[in-house]
């Protein structure tokens, strides 16, 4: 128990002397409470159930199983949520690991107050000389992050807009290569009916315009021969009423003579057939030289079932299709000519539609490519920044591939935590592949700043560039700030 000079007990000095490295918030939770022994009692932070006097508190002795119990000396096996406080007046209050507690090191960066050397005493305050240097630093960041930021948006900002073109690139791309695809498809059936069209000319070529006319002559005949039936109809007509009618008491000789002779016509008359049908002789004539072609031999070109069969299915392909093609019948040299200018556009036309493919998969990848948040990595993306470290030149290509010399040392794969992974570089002598991650810091410029190999052939890159920027507050300047102790 702790009692002043009139032997009166004073928990203000009791207090606090069992408070040093207690943070002004943890205060509350190192009061003591009497339990009416008249020893004031005070319970293990981590396990209520374990209390000890208050006096025990920081008495270099450790009794609590969490090592609540010396926040303020080194006593307890080091435990991350018991480190001790520094008020650090003047500065920013820190808190340090217990283990570095009067150790004769003046821990500036964390207690710029030297409290952590309470006991040995040899550490003065030194916070306006370290203060005075973080506020140097603090600001310095700001205006290194408020020119960072403003690259950055410009960043973002050109990274929308290239997303943007390649996204209307790619809608470009697909309609190009439906129209190419159709063109392919229009030039190949071409091809095809092309090929299909008979080389030969068929006898039926020949001679259909005579068929024709001689057609025409059958029309005309068979007019005529109906106007000659007519008159011969009437002769008999006149003669059969001269034959029943004239007087055979009238001895008329050439009238007699006439009678007989009619008589005789009359019963050796022929009933002729009607008609005589040439045309169908004609239209059979004309089909079957359909079947021949011109000049070849006649063996080969009888009027077979299969080579009908040949000829009307050629006959109505050649319907369907010919939208543009009308002839069916064509010179070889007349038909190799266009069968040439065909190919040769539709080797022009693949051959842009190979690029065009090529130019698909290039959008399309790049598209659903991960490039971070607000597409950030766009900014960077395809640049390659060189180095030359330890006699190698290093060539890091943002997103691509990395090099050490003509050396791949890996290519993109992914990016996480502000890192970008490369893998399946070249082999290592008897190892594994090699592989390098690239750690972007912030910086204004993209550049090379360090490079080492933890692992055999496996790489760490740190370069800097604006896109690994990130919002800068108080919070994150102060754990980047370092004391120079030199200058203290
Ligand atoms: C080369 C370089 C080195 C690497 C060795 C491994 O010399 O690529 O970085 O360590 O090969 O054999």
């Amino acid at each position: 128990m702790r009692f002043d000079r009139y032997g009166v007990f004073n928990l203000a000095i009791a207090v606090s002397a069992r408070m040093t490295g207690v943070s002004p918030e943890k205060l509350e939770l190192y009061k003591p409470f009497d339990d009416g022994s008249g020893v004031l009692k005070w319970r293990c932070l981590g396990d209520p159930s374990v209390v000890i006097n208050f006096e025990q508190i920081n008495d270099d002795y450790c009794d609590c199983p969490d090592g609540s119990d010396e926040i303020g000396t080194n006593a307890c096996p080091y435990n991350a949520s018991n480190k001790f406080y520094c008020a650090n007046v003047g500065h920013i209050p820190g808190y340090i690991e217990n283990f570095k507690l009067n150790d004769g090191v003046c821990d500036y960066d964390i207690c710029c107050d030297g409290s952590d050397e309470y006991l040995t005493g040899d550490c003065p305050d030194k916070c306006a000389e370290v203060n005075s240097q973080y506020v140097e630093y603090r600001d310095m960041v700001m205006k290194e992050a408020k020119v960072a930021d403003d690259i950055k948006k410009e960043m973002i900002k050109s990274a929308k807009s290239v997303k943007e073109q390649a996204k209307t690139k790619l809608d470009e791309t697909i309609l190009k290569k439906a129209q190419l695809e159709q063109e392919i498809q229009e030039i190949e059936n071409k091809i095809k009916r092309v090929s299909s069209a008979s080389n030969e000319v068929l006898v039926y070529d020949k001679i259909s315009s005579h068929i024709k006319n001689i057609m025409v002559k059958f029309d005309q005949l068979a007019v005529k021969q109906s106007s000659t039936n007519g008159n011969l109809e009437r002769l008999e007509t006149i003669l059969s009423k001269l034959t029943s009618g004239y007087n055979p008491n009238f001895n008329d000789a050439a009238v007699k003579a006439a009678v007989n002779e009619f008589q005789n016509y009359v019963s050796n008359k022929r009933e002729d057939s009607k008609d005589l049908d040439l045309t169908n002789n004609v239209e059979e004539l004309k089909e079957y030289s359909k079947t021949i072609k011109l000049g070849s031999d006649s063996e080969a070109n009888v009027p077979t079932v299969s080579n009908m069969v040949h000829y009307y299915v050629t006959k109505l392909f050649r319907l369907l299709a010919s939208e543009d093609f009308e002839q069916n019948v064509m010179e070889p040299s007349q038909k190799l000519e266009l069968l040439e200018s065909l190919e040769v556009k539709l080797k022009t036309i693949k051959k842009s539609l190979e690029s065009t493919n090529k130019m698909f998969e290039l959008l399309q990848s790049n598209l659903e490519l991960d490039f971070g948040e607000d597409d950030i990595l766009r900014g960077v993306a395809g640049k390659t920044i060189t180095s030359t470290i330890g006699g190698y030149e290093y060539k890091v290509g943002f997103l691509t591939n990395v090099y050490q010399d003509t050396n791949l040392l890996g290519t993109y794969s992914h990016h996480e935590d502000g890192k970008l992974y490369y893998i399946n570089g070249n082999r290592c002598w008897n190892g594994p592949l090699r592989l390098a991650v690239v750690d972007i810091q912030c910086g204004m410029e993209n550049t090379i700043v360090s490079l080492s190999e933890p692992e055999k052939c496996e790489y760490y890159i740190v370069v800097t560039s604006p896109v690994g920027c990130k919002d800068v507050n108080e919070e994150t300047i102060q754990q980047s700030f370092k004391v120079d102790y030199a200058k203290l």
